[in-house]
């Protein structure tokens, strides 16, 4: 007998929630290496998998999620600690997470995936971070009275009324969790995964250090709730690199097998099996 999971990914648009999907079908349908959960059965329709898992080895960009193309993945899984699991992950869109923050509510559907959810994924691309927010407080420091600036700002400088665009983006991602923990019936494991981490790989922190020196809200939120949620970080990179470079694209599409392309740090490890925060978040690890 199977135990059944549902797991939850959480994330704003372009967070990497349908590229880790891919990833994940290519390696468990390819069976070749050493991974933490193995598939044990295939059933269901695979072909949403199989489309996207064809762009991911194409390093073609898979194509964004919206509310009318998502899906429910249903995976049969076993794995040490973890048991038989059927394993549902539904791939949401990252618009009806930024939904969530402009309207402040949740649809009747994700309500009832919360409920319930074994345990939440929750995707951030460390590149979000470029934002404007400095350029928005260096405006409103020129409107105060007396700022050496305020001369020279024209009408068209001042920042309009605040809309929730404005808000920096460790904000929105506490926000989404407070949403997930006032619907949520149970204590959660959150299983934080920085995407894309070739990207900052190079500096040489571990994804608990980046959270912790980049966005440290959340990290301050993770661990203050911690009553409520049990976490982890990692660091993955499902695509490999950066596929909007042709020479970065080249290289990727001439290594002798795509498996190679994945990348999951965790802590001072670094691996190829991208089942293993999955694997955390069953319960297994
Ligand atoms: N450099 C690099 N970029 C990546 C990696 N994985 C994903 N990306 C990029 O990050 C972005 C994430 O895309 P998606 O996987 O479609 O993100 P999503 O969370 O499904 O987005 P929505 O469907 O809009 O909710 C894309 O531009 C990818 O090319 C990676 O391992 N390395
Ligand atoms: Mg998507």
């Amino acid at each position: 007998m199977s135990n059944r999971a549902n797991l939850l990914f959480i994330g704003l648009p372009g967070s990497g929630k349908t590229t880790f999907v891919a990833a994940l079908w290519h390696v468990l349908s390819d069976r070749s290496s050493a991974t933490a959960l193995k598939l044990t059965k295939l059933s269901g329709d695979r072909t949403y998998l199989n489309q996207i898992t064809k762009e991911w080895r194409e390093c073609s960009q898979v194509p964004r999620t919206n509310l009318q193309t998502e899906q429910v993945v249903v995976l049969h899984l076993d794995g040490e600690g973890v048991g038989a699991v059927d394993l549902s992950i539904p791939d949401l869109a990252g618009e009806a997470f930024k939904q969530q923050l402009t309207d402040r509510r949740m649809s009747r559907h994700h309500d009832t995936l919360v409920q319930n959810a074994t345990g939440v994924m929750l995707f951030l691309h460390p590149d979000v971070q470029k934002g404007t927010q400095l350029a928005v407080a260096q405006q409103l420091e020129a409107m105060l009275p007396g700022s050496q600036t305020a001369q020279a700002t024209s009408a068209n400088t001042v920042p309009n009324t605040w809309s929730p665009d404005m808000l920096p983006h460790q904000v929105r991602l506490v926000e989404l969790l407070q949403f997930l923990l006032e619907r949520a019936q149970r204590k959660l494991r959150i299983a934080v995964v920085v995407s894309a981490w070739d990207l900052v790989e190079s500096l040489g922190m571990s994804p608990h250090g980046f959270i912790n020196r980049e966005i440290p809200l959340l990290q301050q939120f993770l661990a203050a709730n911690d009553d409520l949620l049990d976490h982890n970080v990692f660091g993955v990179s499902a695509q490999g690199g950066d596929i909007t470079d042709e020479a970065e694209k080249q290289t990727l599409l001439e290594l002798d097998d795509a498996l190679k392309r994945i990348k999951v740090r965790h802590d001072q490890e670094t691996s190829q099996d991208i089942t293993k925060p999955i694997a955390w978040l069953l319960g297994g690890g």
